[in-house]
């Protein structure tokens, strides 16, 4: 089994400021957390991470093919970005969203993914063990699965 973690805009950021909604640890430490489990559950897994829209798009295009599913928190562009949810839907790999802080307890602006719709599920307000548990969920599903 082969995983990509895709992290979003501003994600580059994490441990530097707003640790109420995000937490202390560093991007690169939550991906030596996943890197861990995933030799633990003995899985391939890629990390990426952009500031830029077109560029997450062509992270999930690129995929095909590549990846069996894809853990993602695609920052703030949860609530804006159709581009990227057709760029799921398209590729027919199992996402599963996450988010660090808990979008559902936020402003109101944060209270809407699009992303959510295309995927086949969602963690929302458990800092870095969204991403852990996200990973957990695309191992399960894989494992539910035939083939
Ligand atoms: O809770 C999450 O994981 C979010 O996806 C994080 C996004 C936010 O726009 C979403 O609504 C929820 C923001 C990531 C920005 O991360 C920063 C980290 C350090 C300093 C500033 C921003």
């Amino acid at each position: 089994m082969n995983i990509l973690v895709i992290h979003g805009p501003n994600l580059n950021l994490l441990g530097r400021r707003e640790p109420d909604h995000y937490g202390i640890l560093t991007l690169d430490m939550i991906n030596a957390l996943l890197q861990e489990a995933a030799q633990k559950a003995r899985i391939a897994i890629s990390f990426y991470q952009s500031n830029a829209e077109g560029e997450l798009v062509d992270a999930v295009q690129k995929a095909i093919g590549v990846f069996d599913g894809i853990v993602i928190n695609p920052g703030a562009y949860t609530h804006t970005s159709i581009a990227l949810r057709d760029a799921i839907l398209a590729a027919g790999i199992p996402v599963v969203e996450v988010h660090l802080s808990n979008i559902y307890c936020r402003e109101d602006f944060r209270q809407h993914s699009y992303i959510s719709g295309v995927a086949l599920g969602v963690i929302s307000g458990f800092r870095e063990q969204s991403y852990l548990l996200g990973l957990q969920a695309l191992i399960a599903h894989a494992d539910r699965k035939p083939g």
